[in-house]
């Protein structure tokens, strides 16, 4: 995939660099391919491996779960020399941490929940272990830290009543927070949102429902949200829709892409390699919205994929996001599609209705409302707008 390509920049547009920003979690390129139903298909890669093979990619950054650098169990000692060897190894390559995270999912003792178990004993536990996981992760310099509530969900509907649930996830929320600002950490917070999998039903299940949820907590400030595209899509919902209103809210602080087909398991597939016109616009809304955050991709290969396969995996993420980017140049410079936009009357949506409320305003809105039939009488001319965008996606255009 060594294609040279020249851009209006007089640069191979397709060649990640580090100023794309684009990252990957230790978990994605280290995936050996189990699954419910099949033991692992690859070896185990030692994460300093990882790192290398990513720096010579392309890429910005790494991200981690607690568990996927410091083998559990393992001692103090132990602990400080993974670590010392990772970050020689990321100075070495010049990759940064991104983000880091706590897997509250892994280990058989989060069976019922960590923040959210009924039994008071594992929520005290898991709080103990995610402070060790902030404390790791703001050590390595991660500046966001993310709140994936894996197990944080129910089967059985009588065991949990949600009111309940929430609750001790905003307690866990708010005394996490109040720790990280007590410790002096430079470190913003991402909910992550799941509908389902691998509990019945998640709590927080969508970007909507974290939005809302942010709103409660003590230091909202602190709290964005980190949208995973296989997650909104699991729902029947518009990822593009979802970061568009994060985005509006200011709370974008990390973002997830990836691959998934709608109605499936949550797939975790290449970026781009599903959905290319729902991919477009998210590269055209990230690259024009100012978003500075890492473009994180939480994904993995194909299960049937060799090991030098993950590889190629890691190169078509960060290339799909580049070409789909230059695509995005070529719609804001093709005079066409300008035209249609306009025709569309696209720009008029951005123009206040009414503005503020006076009794002048309300008084002449309704002395100058205007007549429906003839404000139905025109056409807003989308078939031949999106018919553009595709040509371009085709490249037709
Ligand atoms: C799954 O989509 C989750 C976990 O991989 C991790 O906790 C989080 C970090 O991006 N995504
Ligand atoms: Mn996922
Ligand atoms: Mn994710």
């Amino acid at each position: 995939m060594a294609q040279e390509r020249q851009n209006a920049l007089g640069e191979d547009s397709l060649q990640p660099r580090p100023e794309h920003k684009f990252t990957f979690g230790l978990w994605t390129v280290g995936n050996t391919g189990s699954d419910p139903f099949g033991t692992s298909t690859r070896a185990r890669i030692d994460p300093n491996e990882s790192v290398r093979r990513l720096a010579a990619l392309g890429a910005y950054g790494v991200c981690f779960h607690d568990d996927d650098l410091v083998p559990p169990g393992s001692s103090l000692p132990q602990r400080d020399e993974v670590v010392r060897r990772f970050r020689a190894t990321l100075e070495e390559t010049g990759i940064v941490v991104s983000m880091a995270t706590t897997n509250l999912f892994g280990h058989p003792v989060f069976k019922d929940g960590a923040f959210t178990s009924n039994d008071r004993k594992v929520r005290r536990y898991a709080l103990a272990k995610t402070m060790r996981a902030i404390d790791l992760g703001a050590e390595l310099g991660a500046p966001v830290y993310v709140f994936w509530g894996g197990r944080e969900g129910v089967e059985a509907m009588a065991s949990k009543p949600v009111g309940d649930a929430l609750d001790r996830m905003r307690e866990a929320m708010n005394f996490l927070s109040a720790y990280i600002v007590d410790r002096g950490y430079n470190m913003r917070c991402a909910l992550e949102p799941k509908p389902n999998e691998p509990r019945g039903d998640a709590f927080l299940p969508t970007v909507g429902h974290a939005l809302g949820f942010i709103s409660t907590l003590d230091k909202p400030d602190m709290f964005g949200v980190n949208p995973e595209f296989a997650h909104e899509t699991m729902s029947g919902l518009s990822f593009y829709h979802a970061v568009s209103q994060a985005l509006w809210q200011g709370k974008l602080f990390h973002i997830d892409l990836n691959g998934q087909k709608i109605g499936r398991y949550d797939q975790d597939l290449r970026f781009g390699s599903e959905g290319i016109k729902d991919d477009f616009f998210l590269v055209k809304l990230l690259e024009e919205s100012g978003y500075s955050g890492a473009r994180h991709f939480d994904a993995h290969a194909y299960r049937n994929e060799n090991p030098e396969g993950v590889w190629d995996f890691a190169a078509g993420c960060m290339r799909t996001y580049l070409a789909l980017k230059e695509k995005a140049h070529r719609f804001a410079a093709d005079k066409e599609i300008q035209a249609a936009l306009e025709a569309a009357s696209v720009p008029e949506l951005a123009k206040p209705t009414v503005g503020k409320y006076s009794a002048a305003a309300a008084a002449e809105l309704q002395s100058t409302a205007g007549d429906p039939a003839v404000l139905a009488d025109r056409g807003y001319y989308n078939e031949r707008l999106d018919q553009l965008v595709m040509d371009l996606l085709m490249g037709l255009r």
